[in-house]
């Protein structure tokens, strides 16, 4: 179940996607199941599973629970290349080109050449840029880099592009999980009309509203987080948003 060519497809006729995170370290078994079964029902476009503190072994756990309740593909967020698994569909493999540390520029990335090389995943090439929402979160802390200030759309614009040039076939804009609030519409609407490939937001996203206000800015793809993990019954509010973008009803 290859993920990029849905993502580029559904970009290219304006649809929306919507993705639900599951961090590991948080993973609450139950609830997770529950989120897989409803977010199937809904029409959740895919899961990703990963976060910046996790150890080896509950990645794959976690991707086999979801994939026990629901026929839907799992990308993998890895915050390090111990946070592989063969189990999931496919794999953002994130350059952090907002930040200056070359250990998640490049270091990671070659350690985890020979264990991809070994899995079926496919491999998405993916400009991961941070971005400061009031808070620090636990991944510019763990990554040791600046993320971009929030007011700063030119800089991010700027990045996103030349993620572009550099060969990323995603650019995804992060709040950080459990940001203070979402990245600014203006500065979605600003990388968006930078770039030619696909517009990934996430962090902080906690809200049906916000949801909104980020495809309507010109986010491809949302993903949602925190508040899902917290209370998964909001599922169906989050889908009603997708469903309202792309004209279907569920
Ligand atoms: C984090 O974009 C994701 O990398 C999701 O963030 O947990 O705040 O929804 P939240």
């Amino acid at each position: 179940m290859n993920v990029y060519p849905q993502i580029v497809e559904a970009a290219r006729k304006g649809q929306k996607m919507l993705a639900v995170l599951i961090d590991p370290d948080r993973i609450d078994p139950k609830k997770t199941a529950l989120l897989a079964a409803q977010a199937a029902h809904y029409g959740i476009s895919f899961f990703m599973v990963g976060g910046s503190l996790l150890t080896e072994g509950e990645v794959s756990q976690t991707v086999k629970l979801i994939k026990s309740h629901a026929k839907l593909p799992v990308v993998l967020f890895p915050g390090h290349y111990f946070h592989l698994a063969p189990e999931a569909d496919s794999l953002f493999l994130l350059s952090l080109i907002s930040g200056r540390n070359p250990e998640y520029l490049i270091g990671q990335h070659v350690a985890a050449a020979p264990r991809l090389r070994r899995m079926d995943l496919e491999v998405i090439p993916t400009g991961y840029m941070l971005v400061l929402c009031d808070n620090l979160t636990t991944v510019s802390y763990v990554s040791q880099t600046l993320p971009i200030p929030y007011e700063k759309a030119g800089v991010a614009a700027n990045t996103a592009l030349a993620g572009e040039y550099l060969g990323m076939r995603l650019a995804y804009l992060d709040g950080g999980s459990g940001a203070a609030k979402p990245i600014s519409p203006r500065m979605i609407r600003t990388v968006k009309q930078s770039i030619n490939i696909p517009l990934i937001i996430g962090g902080g996203v906690r809200t049906p509203e916000a949801l909104h206000m980020a495809f309507a800015a010109g986010a491809d793809v949302v993903v949602v987080g925190t508040r899902l993990e917290e209370e998964p019954s909001l599922i169906a509010d989050f889908a009603a948003v997708l469903h309202q973008f792309n004209k279907k009803k569920v």
